[in-house]
């Protein structure tokens, strides 16, 4: 709690600009350089090739499942991940800034350094991102000037930010040896190019290099329009601005059906060497950096009101697409790729912006669960390869190539200095999804050849391939291949390719050597007049070839089908690298006292094979006896994981959460609602008060009204209101229930705001004393993606047609500990009935599923205790209702609340969500845990909540320690 204070204490005092000694940091010495030209970044001289994946930390609220996560990325291939940083998620007020437990961000840039992951920071000011307000904190929603501009007071507000999130990302650079960060971007697709926006530009460009950030910085430009880039690139047509590097970003794929199905798939974009050239096509928008996809579409996300697309993209931008269009990015030279998501996690709390509900699993590699998918593993083949063949780092086309079918194109290019040849055969055009069969010529250093010389090679389906020819790799001479380079470790090399396909590979050698065959059917036939050996096999399973004595060191070749290939995982030690078969997930390597220590899941019993230094091995902390193999490996087996039983949730409790609603209720501690100006881009009608929730310093979720009148009540009363996507109201006039309005989530552009009209009964119409009551569910702050302050859209209720009402309105606190976006107004959040503790011993026994339900909300409460085996990650969600449809059609929603964290949101009638993933540190694997339920609605038969059930996503004996997540339990309020 000390520390917690003294961070607070000191954000405070740097954003108001006074200097605090104990975090003045000195500018340590650069240790490292990071340069550029046109083929990629470098560090320290050697090119690299950033294959990076988008991560959020604040979508995952416990940091040591970033751990998790970033291990994953590292060991599926990445090397680098890319970070927004979310303002809102720090700030509940201007001049406050909090990087605290979930919001530890120099937590999560320690983690991405250990798990050997370069890191590309993106703190905004604007990320956009799909989080409310587009990450600006709701309190910029009442700012005067335009955001996104030279407005003095939002440049001052951006600048509170950066000082606080810069003096974080500074500690972590690369430079000064320190850390991992390598790049870092200002702003996000800004898209309007006028003078307050360069005005803008420079001066983000200035405050983050004042603040001592010292690697590149770039912007990402909403597509390849040739906006922002550096001032010297000279390009008609493009609009330079105070950038290192040039950067965009793209969906390019295709996309699923409103059934959730997938739709056809699109050409893959040729966006660098093969691209027509200028502001929107070739390499030559920004000719001196290297071509970098700030994010390249890995996934996308979903809309409240969908059928639950999720699925459907993960198969649409599954392994065919990522073989396609990022390797013709590969091809096209583009060296810095970011894939937007990697891991999706969880829009919890008030994070939604309007378009999206409480998942953002995005159909990404890593699901929201935390398990990989297929796409994953294609990821792993991908990012492997990369790293396996650094000549690809600098890329020039080669003389083009005529494959033999007119149904398939070859990218051809060379790299200058080594030779060697690259080729990336595609379907032509690259949407087309046919089968096949075709050859090409190959001529380099080592001849010229037509390839295959036997056998077919084919392209079936949604499909491209790596192929290298004239390279040196593992003490042997790759004359070519048809089969795709995974990866080498000393003595041994990984190649592989579509199961029942035809490979072959030529290798060179002064003299005839040995060749035996191991494991599978492989022939061999040595060339004496060129000193090629070619091997011919299909690809079924793993077949293993030694060949030694021909004049090189002894190698085993480990020849794949592709999902055999993707058991296989490397990591690097100080030893050398390693290479291991056979558990779902190697975490870690470490090469010490003669012992090879590795880390890693199993989902089942199987093989562990291990090629690496040293002979003795331990897994997961427990040394364990291995085989000596005839392919130079270790061999043994590893347990799977224990049964999991989960509990039935049982015993709930309920309680009436709508008092408010009451005639008698009091609300005279409430604030007055009688501001007449407002910075909201929705003005009341003239004469009417300004009645916008930010207006009164209440920023997320439920809004409670309260507006007393003595003027008669018309027949129809009409209450505009702002919501965000599938946002609600709740009307109740003189106690007696109005009834309920949820925003339609009609694609492509649902609305935000509403208006809900109610016929009001004529006993209730009458002079006299009355109170509307109104409840108004803010779903989130639009983005800003056109600089249109569309963020200051008004959220709570506008107007009504009780015109003359004297307004009291009341929100919510913030949760010290578990941040701004947890909590709205809900009478039960304010009382703590969401949290763990809460003595609900004299609440009503309830039903769930409840046959009926009183309208408003009602809390559900209940405890359950899990006992996870020991040793064991297994990833839980909260079902509600029945997933197999996306709406199940009762009028309510429930907001979920495990041990005090709200982890989203689910609306019966709008859908598609119905899981919900507790992340484990919220979750207590082995102890009790408080499940609270808000559940909203009409009341009445079929609005009740439905069944409540806990749900396995994913069981390992493995995973990382995770410690509990500070999760504070009720205390009573003094004198309450
Ligand atoms: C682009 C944004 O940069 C990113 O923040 C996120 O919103 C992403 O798309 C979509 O998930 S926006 C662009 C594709 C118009």
């Amino acid at each position: 709690m000390r520390r917690r204070l003294l961070a607070l204490v000191l954000a405070l005092a740097t954003a108001a600009g006074v200097s605090s000694a104990p975090v003045a940091e000195a500018a340590p010495a650069a240790k490292h350089r990071i340069t550029f030209d046109k083929y990629s970044l470098m560090l320290d001289g050697h090119r690299q090739f950033l294959w990076s994946g988008e991560f959020h930390p604040f979508r995952l609220p416990s940091p040591d499942l970033w751990r998790d996560v970033l291990q994953k990325m590292k060991a599926t291939g990445y090397t680098a991940v890319s970070i927004y940083f979310d303002w809102n998620y720090h700030s509940p007020a201007p001049g406050v800034y909090d990087f605290t437990g979930v919001r530890d961000m120099d937590r999560v840039l320690d983690l991405a350094a250990e798990a050997g992951l370069y890191v590309i920071a993106r703190p905004g000011p604007y990320i956009n991102a799909e989080v409310t307000g587009g990450g600006f904190p709701g309190w910029l929603a009442t700012q005067q000037g335009t955001a996104r501009s030279d407005a003095p007071d939002y440049l001052a507000a951006a600048d509170e930010w950066l000082t606080a999130i810069d003096r974080v990302i500074a500690r972590h650079q690369y430079v000064d040896g320190r850390g991992s960060v390598v790049l870092y971007q200002i702003e996000n697709e800004l898209a309007a190019t006028g003078v307050a926006q360069q005005n803008y530009i420079t001066h983000l460009y200035d405050k983050v290099r004042a603040d001592r950030i010292s690697v590149p910085i770039f912007h990402n430009d909403r597509g390849r329009n040739g906006i922002w880039v550096p001032p010297d690139s000279g390009v008609p047509g493009t609009v330079p601005g105070k950038v290192d590097l040039y950067a965009w970003d793209t969906y390019p794929g295709g996309t699923c059906r409103p059934d959730a199905t997938p739709g056809p798939p699109n050409n893959a974009p040729d966006w660098g060497l093969y691209g027509p050239g200028g502001a929107k096509g070739g390499a030559s928008a920004s000719p001196n950096t290297p071509g970098f996809t700030a994010e390249f579409g890995g996934g996308w996300f979903d809309y409240w009101g969908s059928n639950g697309t999720y699925p459907c993209t993960a198969v649409r931008q599954g392994p065919g697409y990522e073989r396609v269009f990022y390797g013709t990015n590969i091809a096209n030279g583009l060296t810095i790729q970011n894939f937007y998501m990697t891991f999706g996690g969880t829009s919890w709390g008030w994070l939604p912006a309007p378009v999206v509900y409480s998942s953002y699993d995005y159909g990404a590699a890593i699901d929201e669960g935390r398990q990989l998918r297929p796409k994953a593993l294609t990821m792993k083949e991908l990012g492997y390869f990369l790293q396996a063949v650094p000549p690809i780092t600098k890329q020039d086309k080669a003389d083009p190539v005529t494959p033999s079918s007119t149904a398939v194109k070859v990218y051809h290019n060379v790299n200058p200095d080594t030779q060697t040849h690259f080729y990336l055969p595609v379907h032509n055009p690259s949407k087309a999804t046919t089968n096949d069969v075709f050859t090409f010529p190959v001529s380099t250093p080592d001849g010229a050849y037509t390839v295959p010389q036997a056998g077919t090679l084919r392209l079936d389906g949604q499909d491209a391939k790596h192929l290298v020819a004239n390279f040196d790799l593992a003490g042997q001479h790759l004359v070519y291949s048809t089969s795709e380079i995974m990866t080498s470790v000393a003595g041994t090399v990984l190649l592989h390719g579509r199961p029942g396909e035809d490979g072959e590979t030529a290798l060179r050698y002064p003299r005839e050597p040995k060749v035996e065959v191991l494991a599978g059917n492989v022939t061999s036939t040595w060339d004496a007049g060129r000193g090629d050996l070619r091997l011919n096999h299909v690809h079924n399973g793993l077949a293993r070839v030694r060949v030694s004595g021909g004049g090189r060191p002894p190698v085993t070749l480990l020849l794949a089908d592709s999902p055999t290939a993707d058991t296989f995982w490397r990591l690097g030690t100080a030893a050398g690298p390693v290479l291991v078969r056979g558990p779902a997930l190697l975490r870690t390597a470490r090469f010490h006292g003669g012992v090879l220590a590795l880390t890693g899941d199993t989902a089942q019993a199987g093989d562990l094979e291990v090629w690496g230094p040293g002979a003795r091995i331990s897994w997961n902390g427990r040394p364990i006896r291995a085989w000596q193999t005839s392919s130079g490996s270790l061999l043994t087996r590893l347990p799977g994981p224990a049964a999991v039983e989960l509990p039935a949730l049982t015993g709930w409790k309920q309680a009436a959460g709508s008092p408010e609603s009451a005639v008698a209720y009091d609300d005279s501690s409430w604030p007055a609602a009688t501001k007449t100006d407002t910075a909201s881009t929705t003005k009341p009608p003239a004469g009417q008060p300004v009645l916008t929730a930010d207006d009164y310093g209440f920023h997320t979720g439920d809004v409670w009204y309260r507006g007393h009148s003595r003027d008669p009540v018309p027949a129809q009363l009409s209450l505009d209101y702002g919501a965000g996507g599938a946002g609600m109201l709740q009307a109740w006039l003189d106690g007696h229930y109005l009834g309920r309005h949820v925003l339609p989530s009609a694609l492509p552009a649902p609305p935000t705001s509403g208006t809900a009209t109610f016929a009001v009964p004529a006993e209730l119409r009458g002079s006299g004393d009355h109170v509307l009551s109104v409840m108004v569910r803010n779903n989130g702050h639009n983005e800003d993606g056109d600089v249109n302050d569309a963020h200051k859209e008004g959220r709570g209720l506008i107007s009504t047609t009780l015109t003359g009402a004297a307004w009291k309105i009341r929100g919510g606190v913030a949760d010290p500990v578990r941040g701004p976006l947890n909590n709205g107004g809900l009478d039960g959040e304010r009382a703590g009935w969401s949290l763990p503790g809460y003595p609900d011993g004299r609440w009503a026994a309830a039903q769930v599923p409840a046959a009926t339900a009183a309208p408003g909300t009602t809390w559900y409460r209940t405890n359950f205790t899990l006992d996870v085996p020991n040793g064991h990650d297994v990833s839980l969600g909260l079902t509600i209702g029945d997933p197999a449809t996306p709406r199940s059609g009762g009028h309510y929603g429930a907001l979920v609340f495990v041990n005090g964290w709200n982890l989203g949101q689910y609306l019966a009638d709008v859908g598609p969500q119905h899981t919900f993933v507790l992340p484990n540190g919220i979750l207590d694997p082995h102890g009790r845990n408080t499940l609270a339920l808000a559940v909203t609605g009409d009341g009445g038969p079929g609005n009740g909540l439905e069944t409540v059930a806990l749900t396995n996503l994913g069981t390992v004996r493995g995973g990382v320690a995770v410690r509990l997540v500070d999760s504070p339990r009720y205390r009573p309020r003094p004198g309450g």
